[in-house]
């Protein structure tokens, strides 16, 4: 079930060609992305045949596999039902680690998640035995680590239907979050369409110490880069720091740089990658790895002189790194530990912790367990539990059997730790919370990667602070959000001080993890028997009518039914938790659209006011979209900085798309967001001067013009139609190219798609 190692050997033996052909391209020595990206694809051009331009050209890429998850993966495999093909062209697998439910702890929780989603998950196992997917039951792990332990390899490219999907690029693969439908583009045989992206080189250097970890590293690069920093860009470690950091906490470092932006992070091939290999029963891939490692690192000039060849440095010196912690709401408002006590009193964050937790696909490998426990095993010692509630999970089913045979989670437990299973749980709002109430202001921590208002309990008024796994743990011994164990004692049972030590744990264990893949269903070499079983009565799946293609003419009189102000991540445009289970059937989950942007009109959170009214009445964004649906009114959305940031969800344009929105003009777009507007058949569109947002009255109504001379690079014009008559032209502009502009014209890419084959089969 593992990956084949003849692939990887037939990719590796074309690496000297490919990267030849791009040493001659960029006359420059190479970097790691360039050579990844250069060993994907056919031709070394632009998808216009013309040179390739970092940070402008899109340009044809062939990735290894396809990784989804269950929540992203309903809407790929109905979009790749909807494209007829028989097989799926590339490996590709599915895991079932977002819809279970954490209320009790993992025996009863997937129990529970099997009667819940038996539906869909019967839906997708028998769609991956059709398709020849590989199939990870719930329970099995979360998809990043399941990937790093069993697929992942140096030098390789991915993509998956999940923004954390860089996970792999602590084993130096190029892995890529993507939408449901560039998934299916790549399924069918076809090309990934990708910027080729500029490149960030960070440099670590010295070693990580005491109680910093690799978490810290991302959360200091968050406080470096904000939400949007590596929008655009792969961020590429080196330096002797990289070296000393495991293959998992490489991974923890790559996977969290979903939250900066960037297309993707990436370590050069290196011995704790081999070690990492041999420990996950790969040992010949880790020798193959080691033959070709020259290719699977940058050209010594680029390490030797990083500022000639990156479009950025960054300089990170782990011997000085202090452990962070990142919060509430955004995961780039980064202090040191040390420096929280003065932020809550300044801020006034509740100081007392509600709940704790360890996990998520950023941090529950084996060595993410081992430290926590060290630390559990200590308190234990001592007779300390926790103050507050506690929950751990695992990445995986295997990571999960190796830390029980190591008897780390019975002195997590034994402090008051709730085992939760393999999967995301709290993390994606999969936490069935008994004790605190809607609206209810708390603060918890916990290891996770994403903390926007609502995220883990659907409350907006809980405080999510981020840091390390081993600072999760000490705080929720002491219960207090301004608790440092570098410097604070926590009091012991006879109300004396005790002092944490610091944590400790081995980065993988002597003889390799227990590898555990029961939750794993291989698919059928011929699956063209299988009938894939959607429910008639179905609230959750429901097949996909194609978009309609556009009629040719400008968009003319729209109302904005939203003027989003402020953050506007996809969970709130789509949220997540108890949505999730609508993911599978798009009229469903349209009624969640946008009910979590805070409108500029209104002020509040997920309302709008009706123009065709005027009645003043604040209606639910989803009631308006639909009511201007009704009567044909086409609208349109506008945004702020960064829009949609967050997730790989395609449903956070689906939905817009379904309910009637034509165009999303924003001061700037986070990267899969715009890609997934592209491909449903809306108009992405950035102000060309960010002040004309504040020219956007709630009355007022919009005009795109010119649209039947839409080109590349060429920007449109929006003419906005104020209330009291006044007109005022702006200038938009858009990253579509050519190709693009063809999805946009068909209706969607899938149209676009669909009408290809049909031309081909015609011929
Ligand atoms: C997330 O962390 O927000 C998710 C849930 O994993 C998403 C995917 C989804 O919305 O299903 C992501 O990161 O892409
Ligand atoms: Fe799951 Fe959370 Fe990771 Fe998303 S970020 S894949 S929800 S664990």
């Amino acid at each position: 079930m593992t990956i084949e190692l003849s692939s990887v050997s037939n990719l590796y033996g074309k690496f000297k060609e490919s990267h030849e052909r791009a040493r001659a391209h960029f006359k420059k020595p190479l970097t790691l992305t360039q050579k990844i990206l250069a060993g994907h694809m056919l031709e070394l051009e632009d998808e216009d045949h013309q040179p390739i331009k970092p940070g402008a050209s899109y340009a044809h890429f062939y990735p290894d596999r396809v990784s989804m998850q269950d929540a992203t993966a309903q809407m790929a495999i109905l979009q790749f039902i909807s494209a007829k093909k028989s097989r799926v062209a590339v490996p590709s697998t599915v895991h079932c680690d977002h819809l279970v439910q954490a209320h009790f702890g993992a025996a009863r929780d997937l129990k529970e998640a099997n009667i819940t989603n038996r539906e869909v998950y019967d839906f997708l196992r028998t769609a991956c035995e059709k398709y020849g997917i590989g199939f990870f039951k719930p329970g099995s792990g979360i998809i990043h680590q399941v990937v790093l332990e069993t697929y992942a390899f140096p030098g390789g490219m991915m993509i998956g239907t999940d923004s954390h999907t860089p996970n792999g690029g602590g084993l130096g693969m190029l892995a890529i979050g993507v939408g449901g439908a560039d998934a299916v583009d790549v399924m069918v045989g076809g090309p990934l369409l990708l910027k080729w992206p500029k490149v960030i080189g960070v440099h670590l250097k010295g070693q990580l110490k005491n109680w910093t970890a690799p978490k810290d590293v991302i959360l200091k690069l968050m406080g470096i880069l904000t939400v949007k920093g590596g929008t655009g860009h792969v961020v590429e470690f080196f330096g002797d720091g990289a070296l000393s950091i495991s293959a998992t906490g490489k991974a923890t470092i790559t996977n969290m740089g979903a939250e900066h932006g960037a297309t993707c992070s990436v370590f050069p091939f290196d011995a704790a990658m081999k070690a990492y290999l041999a420990a996950t029963d790969r040992k010949e891939l880790g020798n193959l790895a080691d033959s070709y490692a020259e290719y699977l690192r940058a050209d010594p000039e680029v390490y030797q002189k990083p500022e000639n060849f990156f479009d950025r440095v960054i300089e990170i010196d782990l011997d000085k790194l202090m452990p962070q912690i990142v919060g509430p709401h955004t995961p780039d408002l980064c202090r040191p530990v040390s420096k929280m006590k003065d932020d809550v009193t300044a801020q006034g964050y509740i100081n007392d912790i509600s709940a704790a937790m360890v996990g998520s696909c950023t941090n529950s490998s084996y060595e993410d367990i081992a430290r926590a426990s060290s630390i559990a095993r200590e308190a234990q010692s001592l007779g300390l539990k926790t103050a507050v509630p506690f929950y751990i999970n695992a990445g995986s089913e295997t990571v999960y059997a190796t830390v029980k045979k190591a008897g780390f989670l019975e002195p997590l437990e034994d402090i008051g730790g709730v085992i939760l299973a393999n999967a995301c749980g709290p993390c994606i709002g999969q936490w069935k919370r008994d004790d605190i109430k809607k609206g209810e202001v708390n603060t918890i921590v916990s290891s996770y990667n994403r903390n926007f208002p609502g995220r883990n309990d659907g409350n907006r008024e809980t405080m999510s602070f981020l840091t390390s796994p081993e600072i999760v743990v000490a705080m929720a011994l002491s219960g207090k959000l301004n608790f440092d164990p570098q410097s604070d004692p926590l009091v012991g049972p006879n109300g004396n001080d005790i002092m944490l030590s610091v944590p400790s744990g081995d980065p993988l264990p002597v003889g390799g993890l227990t590898i555990d893949h029961a939750g794993f269903i291989k698919p059928p070499e011929d699956g063209s028997n299988i009938k894939i079983v959607i429910d008639k009565n179905s609230e959750r799946l429901a097949l996909l009518e194609p978009f309609p293609p556009w009629d040719g003419k400008d968009f003319l009189n729209m109302p904005v039914l939203l003027k989003a102000t402020g953050k506007c991540t996809t969970d709130h445009i789509s949220q997540a938790g108890p949505w999730l289970k609508y993911r599978g059937n798009l009229d469903k989950i349209s009624n969640n659209t946008y009910l979590g942007a805070i409108n500029a009109f209104t002020k509040n959170p997920g309302t709008g006011l009706d123009v065709t009214s005027k009645s003043g009445e604040e209606i639910p964004l989803p009631d308006l979209a639909r009511r201007y649906k009704a009567k044909h009114i086409p609208w349109v959305v506008i945004g702020d900085e960064n829009f949609g940031e967050g997730s790989s969800r395609e449903h956070a344009a689906m939905q817009p798309r379904h309910l009637g929105a034509k165009a999303i003009i924003v001061k700037s777009f986070a990267r899969i967001h715009e890609t997934n507007l592209k491909k449903h058949g809306l108009l992405p569109l950035t102000f060309n001067d960010t002040k004309d947002y504040d020219k956007i009255e709630p009355y007022d109504r919009i005009d795109i013009v010119g649209l039947n001379k839409l080109a590349p690079d060429r920007p449109v014009t929006v003419i906005i139609h104020h209330e009291n008559g006044k007109q005022e032209e702006i200038t938009c502009n858009h990253t579509m190219s050519e190709a693009q502009i063809g999805w946009f014209k068909a209706g969607s890419a899938l149209n676009a798609l669909a009408a290809r084959s049909s031309k081909i089969t015609a011929q």
